[in-house]
């Protein structure tokens, strides 16, 4: 309850950041955009985990507010980096189930991008198969919608829930991002190598690009990219930065 009424102060007391966390092509190595995760500078606890508060908001129907103000700040990078020449950066965020449910994504999405005049392509939302999967038939709805405007959608977590097959079927995504918990044991344990392989190559079947999350490892990260994995995160490249440090190393900065 403490952290809830914490919580809810909190966007008006501007405690919160967006980390960045690169994105990387595979093949080249280059930072191509990245995802956004949130942080809480809590003014007596620190920084806290969105594992931690996210659940906490979705519960109390703060994370409406919460979201519609990661989109707005997510806006702002896209301006920003298009301003710095770094127009080619792609910025991910993520949506939860909430946002996904109410009527309020849309026309802020549409007010943001025609006011900051930003190419659809460059956003991209990622949805998780559990708040994708709370409400199927609007979540379709919502995922056609986004893909009409040419924002790009991602499935995230993917093989965390209990229907990631036939989520593949109901929904028309453009990207699948392989959860860290298959990728983890990528080397050693030879079932995730198959499911590994078998998720990338059922997502190119289906015409989707492909996220490795978590790749921490030389050999991780050679696995995927000889299965034609197109992108990948993870500690290998970079862990979640704070804006400037993101900036920094895309414009070749060392710091
Ligand atoms: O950054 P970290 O590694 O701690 O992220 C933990 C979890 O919090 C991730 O699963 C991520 O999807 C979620 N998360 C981070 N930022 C956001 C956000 O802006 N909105 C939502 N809904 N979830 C987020
Ligand atoms: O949205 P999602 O749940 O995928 O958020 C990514 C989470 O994974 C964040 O909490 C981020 O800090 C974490 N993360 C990112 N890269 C790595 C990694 O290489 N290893 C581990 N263990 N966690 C990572
Ligand atoms: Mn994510
Ligand atoms: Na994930």
């Amino acid at each position: 309850l403490l952290m809830e009424s914490r919580l809810s102060q909190a966007l008006e007391k501007q405690e919160f950041e967006l980390y960045l966390q690169p994105q990387v092509a595979m093949s080249t190595g280059r930072i191509i955009g990245a995802e956004a995760l949130l942080r809480w500078h809590h003014p007596e606890l620190g920084m806290i985990s969105p594992d931690r508060f996210i659940p906490i908001a979705e519960e109390s129907g703060l994370i409406l507010p919460l979201g519609d103000w990661v989109l707005r700040r997510g806006a702002q990078l896209l301006v920003r980096w298009r301003e710095q020449g770094l127009g080619h950066l792609r910025l991910a965020i993520n949506l939860s189930a909430r946002q996904c449910r109410g009527t309020s994504l849309l026309p802020l999405l549409d007010k943001l991008l025609a006011d900051n005049g930003i190419a659809p392509s460059q956003l991209e939302l990622e949805i998780t198969e559990s708040a994708a999967m709370q409400d199927p038939e609007s979540s379709s709805i919502l995922l056609h919608e986004l893909r009409v405007r040419g924002i790009k959608v991602a499935i995230d977590d993917f093989g965390t829930g209990y229907s990631s097959l036939s989520y593949l079927k109901l929904f028309k995504l453009d990207r699948l991002k392989i959860d860290r918990s298959f990728v983890k044991d990528i080397e050693t344990d030879p079932n995730d190598a198959v499911i590994v392989s078998a998720t990338i190559a059922l997502a190119h079947s289906l015409g989707l690009e492909v996220t490795a999350e978590g790749v921490e490892t030389e050999a991780q990260r050679a696995f995927l990219c000889g299965k034609g994995c197109e992108t990948a995160q993870g500690y290998l490249f970079a862990k979640p930065v704070p804006l400037a440090q993101f900036e920094d190393m895309v414009t070749g900065v060392t710091v």
